[in-house]
């Protein structure tokens, strides 16, 4: 596959795709396609990927609807978890709207205690995630991964096959694939792009409802971006070499990423879901239980609502060595707990272990706090 246009607008194009497929949901939906809406990365999309349906990310997206949710929830409370709310309750997430059942599971306490409300708005069904990775944690896991099945099976008036989930196994893991070989790219020095560009494909891909041509799209762009790095290796000079951890960085967090940028840095990596954290794994197709592989995979993921949390120590571990980074940068949103007191364990294992500086934000989705990101960023780059 060739891509015929410029770099720069396939960035907008990917940064700008969960605004464009609105139409192809619209599309999909008349052709009586199931969507299934979802909060967070332990969702085990094969499982509803293998009856046919849409599994898309709802909106969380801005501040914009956050006075509404906190008419009803405490102001004291994470952003991503106010404006998912907002965004429902004021029926402003068309991607909630074609929505026929939303899936959420007991990550931290907040979001699932939001869920009990969104299901005034749609039918919420819940899976019970363990908060550990233990033997009986998987157990648990595994059962709640079967009966996520069912109740696909008996809301939807559906069968889903092992085959079915097998052959989703296969293209899932061939997106995992192929995003790992994009923001691979990175280990390059100089970069051959922009964090800020990067970014925008891992958030933009996941509104790619065409799973199978994914990996396809993204080879071609792979391609692409290597290409005009052998014409031109020095686009963007040298700059110490950042890597992001911490909360996901939608709905406006991203403006880190900017300050980063914008005073000297370059962000390398992402930890964090959408980055890394979603793709690192695969599901092992080698194991003739579908929902034992399944669960195994997504249990694996090292969220701070895990107790203890090793794989994401494990995880920053590999990817501070491979990407080279000079520094990591922890993006908190106000009021995550989990985040927030894991930020201490992070501090340091950066610090003690891998002898590199370390340096944690505290943020919202607002823009009030730019001013003075710039002013910490610009500092702690400097340093470097
Ligand atoms: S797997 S990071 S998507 S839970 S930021 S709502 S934890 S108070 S988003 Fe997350 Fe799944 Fe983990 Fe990823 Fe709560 Fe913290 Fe808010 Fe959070």
């Amino acid at each position: 596959m060739q891509i015929k246009k410029e770099l720069p607008e396939i960035f907008n194009d990917f940064g700008e795709m969960r605004k464009k497929s609105f139409m192809a949901a619209y599309e999909l939906k008349q052709k009586d396609i199931p969507f299934v809406g979802t909060f967070c990365t332990y969702f085990p999309q094969e499982i509803a990927l293998a009856m046919g349906a849409c599994v898309v990310g709802l909106c969380s997206t801005s501040d914009e609807t956050i006075p509404d949710a906190e008419k009803d929830l405490p102001r004291n409370l994470c952003p991503l978890i106010k404006s998912s709310y907002g965004f429902a309750k004021t029926d402003k997430c068309p991607y909630f709207y074609f929505s026929d059942l939303i899936v959420g599971e007991t990550t931290c306490d907040g979001k699932k205690k939001m869920y009990e409300y969104l299901g005034e708005f749609k039918p919420v069904y819940t899976m019970e995630l363990p908060n550990s990775q233990s033997p009986i944690a998987l157990e648990l896991w595994t059962k709640e991964v079967i009966k996520l099945k069912e109740k696909l099976e008996s809301h939807f008036g559906t069968t889903i096959t092992e085959d079915d989930i097998r052959k989703q196994i296969r293209i899932m893991n061939k997106v995992r694939r192929a995003m790992k070989e994009f923001y691979s790219l990175m280990k390059l020095e100089p970069v051959p792009l922009l964090g800020q560009d990067m970014f925008k494909v891992l958030y933009g891909s996941a509104y790619k409802f065409d799973k199978e041509a994914l990996p396809g799209e993204i080879h071609a762009l792979v391609e692409k971006i290597k290409a005009e790095y052998e014409q031109n290796p020095n686009k963007y000079p040298k700059a110490p070499r950042i890597l992001v951890t911490g909360c996901p960085l939608g709905g406006g967090a991203d403006k880190c990423v900017k300050a980063i940028e914008a005073n000297g840095g370059h962000v390398v990596c992402f930890e964090n879901c959408s980055g890394a954290k979603s793709f690192d794994r695969e599901v092992d197709e080698s194991n003739p239980d579908v929902y034992a592989a399944i669960a195994e995979r997504y249990l694996s993921i090292g969220c701070s609502v895990m107790t203890p949390n090793r794989n994401r120590i494990e995880l920053l571990d590999r990817l501070i060595d491979e990407f080279h980074i000079d520094a990591v940068v922890e993006v908190t949103l106000q009021a995550c707990h989990t985040y927030n007191v894991e930020a201490l364990s992070i501090k340091r294992f950066v610090n003690e272990k891998k002898g590199i500086p370390y340096m944690a934000i505290e943020t919202d989705y607002s823009t009030s706090d730019i001013g003075q990101l710039n002013t910490r960023m610009a500092a702690f780059i400097e340093m470097l």
